[in-house]
């Protein structure tokens, strides 16, 4: 049985997956960019400037903006994210979640949060959260994004347990490769992966049990 549960914030947790979306995507029309729901894919797990940098080459505007330039439009796209998480309480935690924080605690299975998010945070302490887990690990705590195995490691390691004492539960293709990358097993949620898929794909965080995740 796994000894640790490693749970991804953005699209696992909570679906702020979609706000990031909707802020991306206000900053891209008022530019005049294509950005749709398919590109958003790729954004899921990647840090906001990596992210601007994928809307650009998108849109063959990569050379367009100087680095100031570009710092103001991630400023933009936060400051519309910000206010639309602003609206987060507990009932937006996505149903199977709550239940399987408590069957771990109740089991002794360790549980983290490994999010690249800035505001994870501020995201969990809006759910009620914030001191649920046995550790969170965000962008403060780590230099690389998803697909980059170090946010997984970096909870394996501050749990003290090895890669492949855990398990992660990811949203996107990013975060499943930093998942098999960290030696780990993963869940993915309704995931779009060309690579390599997760060990157990589920379309809901509705299908999470204890069981099965552990197992
Ligand atoms: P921020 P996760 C990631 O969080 C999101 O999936 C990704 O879309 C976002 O760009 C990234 O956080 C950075 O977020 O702009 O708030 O720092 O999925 O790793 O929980
Ligand atoms: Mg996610």
């Amino acid at each position: 049985m796994k000894k640790a549960i490693i749970f991804d914030l953005d699209g696992v947790i909570t679906d702020t997956a979609q706000f990031h979306f909707e802020a991306w995507k206000m900053l891209a029309d008022s530019l005049g960019f294509k950005f749709d729901r398919a590109d958003n894919e790729r954004l899921k797990g990647v840090s906001r400037m990596d992210s601007l940098n994928i809307i650009l080459e998108i849109n063959n505007a990569l050379d367009r903006f100087s680095p100031e330039e570009k710092e103001a439009m991630c400023k933009t796209k936060n400051d519309n994210y910000v206010e639309l998480i602003g609206r987060l309480t507990p009932a937006d935690i996505l149903p199977g979640i709550s239940e399987l924080i408590d069957d771990a605690e109740r089991h002794g299975v360790k549980t983290a949060v490994a999010s690249v998010s800035k505001n994870a945070s501020s995201v969990l302490s809006s759910l009620g959260l914030l001191h649920r887990f046995d550790y969170i690990a965000d962008a403060k705590k780590i230099t690389k994004s998803k697909p980059d195995p170090e946010i997984f490691s970096v909870c394996a390691e501050a749990l003290g347990l090895e890669g492949k004492d855990c398990v992660g539960i990811e949203d996107s293709q990013a975060g499943i490769e930093a998942i098999h990358s960290a030696g780990m097993r993963s869940v993915g949620i309704n995931v779009t992966v060309t690579s390599r898929k997760p060990d157990l794909e589920l379309r809901s965080t509705k299908e999470l049990t204890f069981d099965l995740v552990t197992e």
